[in-house]
């Protein structure tokens, strides 16, 4: 029997939602500070996932940059629906603006200007009536229904409170279907951390009153054996062959006590079968069964890039990605990064970690200024390794503290620097989830590590917020040329 590995979509992918079109499912997920917004994938099996794009890719659409947004701030949690012959996307900036709503006839774009509309809070959804009437959920504390006009952004009616969970902490991520006879109403509760599930309760009409399943939660992985924990944020669909499952946010914490979870929260496939008129949802698995319909799994992601073009749709900045300081135009063949300061943010471009144990190799020529090769789980959190023709130097940014950790003579111009991460050699108690080596190349091409540091400092349980790693380039000081960026799993850990 053929299995399949959850995640299905690894890394800092949180908040999926996902939407059906004949064939073919798309999914989006939050991307917070970062730009471009809103990762847009596609599938024809729910396993095999690619990026086809993001749906907030212009300027226009925000105003890019995302105005003032410090980390885990920005864009979180969009749902997307197909309806009446468009997709739709509404999210929330919580920077600035609120929530929002994008439309297109392709998934691949172009995507609408934003049209703002006045609901409380975030997490909004949307969901029709046969007639056309449309419901939009949302957070706000407490779930709440508002009637609108997707057109216009109008609200025509609300918003009033609704049910709103079994009681737990944070109710939120609401997702209201019409399925057979019942309007359902879906939810996470417990908060995104350890406690994290989700709930159902059911209407006859879509404005309640809503009665709640006898078995909430319908899903939790608090307290349990899984690899997989904090698992919730779900959205329903079915496959191919009518089956119902459910996409959903799960973490993978590693190390010793109370366990860190490095890459993010990423998006999970679970089966769901019905009871009662009541859905009941799998406990995730780690390996999905084989599927009883046509698998279309989709062609490698290249592990080099060697801008030879525009970035590609994976390529993440934060809040900003101004020509003038980011382009793989000014020099044919190679990533230009121009330093405004020496925050590695300013120009921080780069990929999503999507594996435990990887390798990331860089080729930056210093003629110009200083560069650098950096894991970031936000501003604050960071460990990075920069060279300028006569140093390598690594740095950890911890908690506003900037520190010269390790320092060597290198007088060249031309140099490949290089970071690994791997399980931590121990495995104790208080071991953190991996450590991360970072140094440069020598002419022979082995590793010389100058510094070897504890990842648990580059996690959300010690960093706070709802991101991931990222690892990418920048400058510091001048102007950074990198000739390629390699990204991949070593296979140690995945
Ligand atoms: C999102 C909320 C949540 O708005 O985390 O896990 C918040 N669920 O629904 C940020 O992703």
């Amino acid at each position: 029997m053929r299995t399949y590995d959850n995640p299905v979509i690894p890394g800092f992918h949180p908040d999926p939602s996902v939407c059906r079109v004949g064939d073919d499912y798309y999914l989006v997920c939050s991307s917070f500070e970062y730009v471009p917004g809103l990762p847009l994938f596609h599938s024809r099996d729910l396993v095999h996932w690619r990026q086809l794009g993001n749906v907030l890719d212009r300027p226009g659409q925000l105003p890019l940059p995302l105005p003032g947004s410090t980390a885990s701030r920005g864009l979180y949690a969009p749902t997307i629906r197909y309806h009446d012959g468009r997709f739709r996307v509404i999210c929330t900036n919580v920077t600035a603006g609120g929530n929002f709503l994008v439309t297109a006839e392709r998934p691949e774009g172009p995507w609408s200007d934003p049209v703002w509309i006045d609901l409380p809070g975030i997490d909004p959804d949307l969901a029709w009536e046969e007639d056309g009437t449309c419901w939009a959920a949302s957070t706000s504390p407490g779930i709440h229904l508002t009637r609108i006009d997707p057109d216009r952004g109008e609200v025509l009616e609300g918003p009033f409170p609704t049910w709103s969970g079994t009681g737990l902490k944070w109710p939120e991520a609401p997702h209201l279907y019409r399925i057979g006879d019942w309007w359902y109403l879906m939810i996470a509760e417990g908060g995104t951390e350890r406690a994290h599930s989700v709930s159902i309760a059911r209407s006859r009409r879509p404005d309640g009153p809503f009665e709640a399943c006898p078995d909430n939660p319908l899903l939790t992985h608090a307290g349990s054996h899984s690899p997989i924990q904090n698992t919730g944020h779900a959205d329903l669909v079915q496959g191919p062959d009518g089956s119902w499952w459910a996409l959903l946010l799960g973490v993978r914490p590693r190390g010793g006590t109370p366990g860190w979870h490095p890459l993010g929260r990423e998006t999970y496939l679970t089966p769901v079968s019905w009871v009662d008129d009541w859905p009941v949802i799998a406990e995730v698995p780690v390996e999905l069964p084989d599927l009883p319909w046509e698998l279309h799994p989709w062609p490698a992601e290249p592990t080099r890039e060697d801008f030879d073009g525009p970035l590609p749709p994976q390529w993440l900045s934060v809040r900003d990605r101004p020509a003038a300081r980011v382009s793989t135009d000014r020099r044919p063949g190679w990533l230009t990064l121009r330093a405004r300061d020496d925050h590695f943010d300013d120009t921080f471009t780069g990929l999503r970690q999507q594996h435990h144990a990887v390798r990331a190799r860089t080729r930056l020529d210093t003629t110009d200024g200083t560069g650098g090769l950096a894991v970031r789980l936000d501003d604050e959190h960071a460990y990075t390794v920069e060279a300028d023709g006569r140093h390598v130097r690594v740095r950890s940014h911890l908690g506003g503290q900037h520190t010269v950790v390790a320092e060597h003579e290198l007088p060249h111009h031309d140099v490949v620097l290089r970071i690994e991460t791997a399980p931590a050699a121990d495995r104790g108690p208080r071991t953190g989830p991996d450590a991360l080596a970072l140094g440069h190349e020598r002419p022979d091409g082995t590793f010389a590590a100058l510094a070897t540091l504890d990842g648990r400092y580059l996690t959300t349980e010690v960093a706070g917020g709802f991101t991931g790693r990222v690892i990418g380039l920048y400058a510091a000081d001048g102007t950074a040329h990198f000739d390629w960026f390699e990204l991949r799993p070593t296979g140690q850990d995945d």
